[in-house]
């Protein structure tokens, strides 16, 4: 399929589902995680992404998420944010689905960004606490004092993101596994090696999508959709959007 054929292809489908992964922040500048330049070169997951690593110590896990806070609060989305945001309000049927944490999506605009990992910009009181949200926002930069406290409670407060061995907020998978059901499925810029998410493209599959991928690698992914295309995020859905919008 070339770039051409799927605008067009674009331009009449009624219901499109887009997964996104940390490849499509890259090009605003922020870290992905696996790779050579990977965040989990230097940081081990299992020593800051998990409960466990929290529960060890809260203060060092917390010194890395405000790290990436800084560091997202200083970037731009991209043209890819920008392109699709432009599609959540062109289709009355579009779902972006993002394990993204970074709040880029919804920066550039995008109407309902289904986060499927959470937020960095929100946090949760690790007790669980009656008094609390279930989550709320604090998007201070640098976060004061680390590790930040429950308003409520005062113990300690975690941030809003799904660690490894934790289970996807059910109403989020929900909408997902609905999203799925859908005639242009595109996954771009994710490994799709973590799960529940990388089951995705599969899902919908099943339910008869076109499905495409965007990733300058290889991943499981490329062998059992229908289209790749090799290539940056931000490049191919300008390219895409370039004959899309006017054509
Ligand atoms: C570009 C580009 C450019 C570069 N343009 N592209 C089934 C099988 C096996 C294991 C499991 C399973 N089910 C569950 C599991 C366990 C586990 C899991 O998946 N493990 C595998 C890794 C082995 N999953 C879980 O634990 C999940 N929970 C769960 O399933 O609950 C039920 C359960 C509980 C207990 C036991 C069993 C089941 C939760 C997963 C949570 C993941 N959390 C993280 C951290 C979030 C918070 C934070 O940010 O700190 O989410 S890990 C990290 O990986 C983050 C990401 O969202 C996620 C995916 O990464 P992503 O986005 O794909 O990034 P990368 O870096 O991997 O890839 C970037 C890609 O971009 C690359 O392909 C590049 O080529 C590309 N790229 N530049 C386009 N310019």
């Amino acid at each position: 399929m070339t770039v051409i054929e799927l605008a067009k292809y674009l331009k009449v489908a009624e219901k499109i589902t887009v997964l996104t992964g940390a490849g499509v922040s890259a090009e605003s500048g922020v870290p992905t995680f696996r790779g050579s330049e990977g965040l989990w070169k230097t940081h081990r997951p299992e020593r800051l992404a998990t409960p466990e690593a929290f529960t060890r110590d809260p203060e060092l896990v917390w010194e890395w998420y405000d790290w990436r806070r800084r560091l997202v609060a200083k970037c731009q989305p991209n043209a890819a944010h920008i392109t699709l945001a432009t599609w959540s309000q062109t289709y009355s049927k579009f779902s972006l689905i993002t394990q993204n944490v970074d709040g880029l999506h919804e920066r550039a605009g995008t109407a309902t960004t289904i986060r499927f990992h959470g937020s960095i910009w929100e946090l949760c009181c690790w007790n669980r606490c009656s008094s609390s949200p279930e989550r709320w926002t604090d998007e201070r930069v640098p976060l004061s004092p680390i590790p930040p406290l429950c308003p409520a409670c005062g113990h300690l407060a975690r941030p809003g993101v799904v660690w490894f061995g934790e289970s996807i907020n059910k109403d989020v998978l929900t909408r997902s596994l609905s999203s799925a059901d859908c005639d242009v499925f595109l996954t771009i810029g994710t490994s799709g090696v973590v799960y529940p998410a990388a089951s995705l493209t599969k899902e919908a599959k099943l339910h008869g999508a076109l499905t495409i991928e965007i990733n300058p690698e290889d991943t499981p992914h490329t062998e059992i959709v229908d289209a790749r295309f090799k290539g940056s995020a931000a490049q191919v859905l300008t390219a895409i959007e370039a004959i899309r919008g006017t054509s």
